[in-house]
């Protein structure tokens, strides 16, 4: 047989394995929540893993790791995981990876945001931009949005409707420094702990309330953990972030980063979209498990908003002055 001939069968052979081949490869990543699919967090990082497997008929899978076990808990050092390449990929708060990036602590400034719509001015505008590309500077690539939501105080020792009320009471916060002088500032003895161990904390008494989104303080059930006071204070709304540690990303094709980006936004949209619609529901189970809410009157609000300034003043220079201000405009003209 002649040369150009058994070439003409090897490379039919070849063309002829290959598509199999590469069909069948399944490449599995990691995806860290600090919440799990009991929560609306943990729903979104399962949406996104869904519809990424769903759009490359099954060559990337994502497996979500949740309760921050990729980091033994931790989940302040989740984003150093993923930028190190530890952790492939995270759905995550923005309290989480302020440590490692300051931007983000603008979400945590105490009264900043004071609805749904100002939450959407800021994550869909240029502000929004501006924290995605400190992430990326810092060796994530951010693709969506996603929400925790407005976090709500509740404790097991009496309603809280001033500043006053909140002095000497211990609280739980996420070990982000800024929620230290805000609860500081209200008169209140904030320590920091992990989420892992703040149910056990607030069961034992050891401390006495935390604050946490409605979804997560129902689905956690705290109130089984004395948590018997909660007052609507909105101070704060934590959104969540797709991201995708940069190694990782650049070795992805344009297409399948396409595919990334593309089922993050509508996995983020789809979890923003339900979150928002159950907290109606969410509230009458609180309350019909015995717990006591308080909402705030508008001269009521207006002290609490007061007495936490000063966390504004020694953190926009941190933030960033034209971050800061670039997301109050986008708020003015929501
Ligand atoms: O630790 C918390 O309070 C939680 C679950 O809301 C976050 O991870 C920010």
């Amino acid at each position: 047989m002649s040369v150009t001939k058994w070439l003409a069968i090897g490379a039919a052979c070849f063309a002829f394995a290959l598509p199999t081949a590469g069909a069948q490869e399944t490449k599995e990543y990691s995806v860290s929540t600090v919440l799990s699919a009991d929560f609306p967090w943990g729903q979104a990082a399962e949406k996104w893993a869904e519809l990424v497997e769903e759009r490359t008929d099954g060559r990337i899978t994502l497996k979500v790791y949740p309760n921050s076990q990729l980091v033994s808990g931790d989940q302040t050092r989740e984003f150093s995981a993923m930028r190190s390449g530890i952790i492939d990929m995270a759905v995550g708060s923005t309290i989480n990876w302020s440590p490692q990036v300051p931007e983000a602590n603008l979400f945590s400034l105490p009264f900043l945001m004071p609805d749904d719509a100002a939450v959407d001015a800021i994550t869909g505008g240029k502000a929004g931009e501006m924290v995605f590309e400190a992430i990326e500077s810092r060796g994530v690539v951010p693709l969506a949005w996603g929400e925790n939501g407005f976090r709500e105080i509740s404790n097991s020792v009496r309603p809280l409707a001033s500043p006053e009320d909140l002095k000497g009471l211990k609280i739980r916060v996420v070990g982000s420094p800024l929620f230290l002088d805000t609860f500081n500032a209200l008169g209140a003895n904030p320590t920091q702990m992990s989420w892992t161990d703040a149910l056990p904390a607030l069961t034992t008494g050891a401390v006495d309330g935390q604050e946490n989104p409605l979804s997560v303080f129902s689905a956690a059930r705290a109130d089984r953990a004395n948590q018997k006071h909660l007052t609507l204070w909105h101070y704060m709304n934590d959104p969540l972030i797709f991201g995708v540690s940069k190694r990782l990303w650049d070795t992805f094709s344009p297409e399948d980063q396409e595919i990334l980006r593309q089922a993050a936004i509508d996995a983020g949209q789809w979890e923003i979209e339900k979150s928002r619609a159950e907290l109606v529901d969410t509230l009458a189970d609180i309350k019909e498990r015995g717990v006591e809410v308080v909402e705030l009157t508008p001269e009521q609000h207006q002290a609490f908003v007061e007495a936490t300034q000063s966390v504004y003043e020694k953190w926009i220079p941190r933030i960033g002055e034209e971050l800061v201000e670039t997301a109050q405009e986008a708020i003015a003209n929501r």
